[in-house]
């Protein structure tokens, strides 16, 4: 089993603007993912439809780029065990009526279109998202002194 699976993961305008990246930082670190790289940035609309291109089609896609340009967004690589999935159920679902509680949208939010953050829904689209997001040189390989205490 690799422990080196990545996921791309984003606080978006509203949770940055209501003062949870840290708490959203801490799911992450509390589980026992490891932070790879990690920038506060407002990309612009043309990165936002690209990262979003899957969804071009959807009647909510000009409201969700809108939203997504409103302010800074806190672009993030967590690394570890089924990073991709785990990292989908600290998030909670999609629509945060839907979210149990003690899951990041479940906790924090209640529409859907102010969910407060993203997650990659696959390793291939987390390879996609990470290039996009992240320059080379950005996202960083080290050795976690906590990993010998969470991997067996
Ligand atoms: P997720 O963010 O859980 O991967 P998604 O990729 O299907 O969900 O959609 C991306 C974002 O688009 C989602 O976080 C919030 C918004 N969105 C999805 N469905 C929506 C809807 N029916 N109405 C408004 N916004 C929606
Ligand atoms: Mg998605």
């Amino acid at each position: 089993m690799s422990t080196t699976e990545q996921t791309f993961i984003a606080v978006k305008p509203d949770g940055v603007q209501r003062g949870l990246v840290g708490k959203i930082i801490s799911r992450f670190e509390d589980r026992g993912f490891k932070l790879a790289a990690i920038k506060l940035i407002t990309p612009g609309k043309a990165h936002l439809e690209k990262h979003y291109a899957d969804l071009k089609d959807k009647p909510f896609f000009p409201g969700l780029v809108e939203y997504m340009n409103s302010g800074p967004i806190c672009a993030m690589v967590w690394e570890g065990l089924d990073a991709v999935k785990t990292g989908r159920v600290l998030l909670g679902a999609t629509n945060p009526l839907a979210s149990a509680p003690g899951t990041i949208r479940g906790d924090f939010s209640l529409a859907v279109g102010r969910n407060v953050c993203h997650g990659s829904d696959s390793v291939e689209s987390a390879k996609k998202e990470i290039a996009l997001w992240f320059q080379e040189g950005e996202v960083v390989s080290w050795e976690s002194a906590q990993a010998k205490w969470i991997y067996e």
